[in-house]
């Protein structure tokens, strides 16, 4: 049996070196080693073998039976190449083929609005600052000189997520903690951008939306260095022909406090659909900023001064892309995107 072992072995070898592909060795594996196959079928006669005989050759045909295993799988890793080589040499490269698209994003229209409005600012010594979007009751409201009963607090107006905290409805918060970092040095001379939440929704209001808000404190600051401010402002952003109008206002926050227009983009002040009639656009709100908040800001107010106003940077967009509707810039439709 010991002679049959050798030769079916000696066999194999020379028959698995025939295999054209993967198929047919996988043929011959199961013809020899299988359940059927050839060994297997040999080692039936072992129970004629003697006592002393039986370990000896079993041992033997486990060895076979390891060996062939080996030579299988590396013969099977050897077509397993060849057959890839062979892939590659008949393939053909066109190199006049015309290249696949790389399509790439682009920066969303409102953050290029933005990014405008703080190049404006920092062209006129401004530092942007960036606060957070969660925010505390205590920044948000209580230093802005907000009363505990102020309607702006009601969970109607703004997104509680427990009683002391709630998502930013202006950028506000981060101008406090600016002040706090910054206290007691002068210029404060900052903008911050970014998202605020109100609980709005409808053609011309989204529960998120997008401030700049800008902030001076120096001394003898002066409510006529605001208004220059945003004269300037107003030129760079919409073009040197512009005028602004101050009409009085009131915010907590300011005082005095003022809203400010610019003459209507559409028709440069003669009356129409854009500024229903009147030639101007309400686009900021602005103000010398309140004692109360300076103070809580750690200035104090006998020393220095400030104005602070902020601005709508959908509405900013809306009105220089001409767009009627503010949904637009919330659907993130790309054929509306990529115009841009
Ligand atoms: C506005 C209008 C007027 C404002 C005030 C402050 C601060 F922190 F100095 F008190 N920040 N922003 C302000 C003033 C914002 O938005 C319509």
């Amino acid at each position: 049996m010991r002679e049959q072992l050798l030769e079916l072995k000696e066999k194999a070898e020379a028959d698995l070196e025939r295999c054209v592909d993967l198929e047919a060795l996988n043929e011959f594996r199961v013809s020899v080693l299988g359940k059927k196959g050839e060994l297997t079928k040999l080692l039936k006669n072992m129970g004629r073998l003697s006592a002393e005989e039986r370990p000896v050759i079993g041992q033997l045909a486990n060895e076979i039976r390891d060996q062939l295993e080996t030579r299988i799988s590396r013969f099977s890793e050897t077509l397993r190449d060849q057959g890839i080589q062979r892939q590659i040499a008949g393939e053909t490269l066109d190199v006049t083929l015309p290249g696949t698209d790389v399509r790439t994003g682009g920066r969303h229209l409102l953050y290029q609005v933005q990014e405008e409005i703080e190049d404006v600012f920092i062209g006129m010594g401004y530092s942007v600052y960036e606060g957070f979007e969660i925010e505390t009751d205590y920044y948000n409201f209580e230093v802005m000189n907000l009363p505990k009963d102020h309607p702006a607090r009601d969970m109607q107006d703004s997104f509680y997520i427990t009683p002391e905290v709630l998502l930013r409805t202006h950028t506000s918060p981060a101008q406090n903690r600016a002040m706090e970092a910054m206290c007691p040095n002068i210029p404060v001379k900052i903008i911050v951008p970014g998202r605020v939440y109100r609980r709005d929704d409808d053609a011309t209001h989204s529960p998120m939306f997008h401030q700049v808000e800008g902030l001076l404190i120096d001394e003898h600051v002066r409510f006529s260095d605001l208004k220059g401010t945003l004269l300037e402002f107003a030129r760079q952003m919409f073009g040197p022909e512009q005028r602004i109008r101050l009409r009085p206002s009131y915010f907590p926050f300011t005082e005095p406090s003022a809203e400010v227009d610019i003459s209507c983009v559409m028709c440069h002040g003669r009356g129409c659909r854009t500024c229903g009639g009147t030639g101007w656009l309400e686009i900021l709100g602005a103000g010398m900023v309140h004692p109360r908040v300076l103070e809580m800001g750690g200035y104090d107010p006998g020393k220095v001064t400030g104005f602070a106003f902020g601005l709508g940077v959908d509405r900013v967009t809306m009105l220089k892309y001409g767009l009627d509707d503010l949904r637009l810039l919330f659907e993130n439709d790309v054929r509306f995107l990529k115009q841009f």
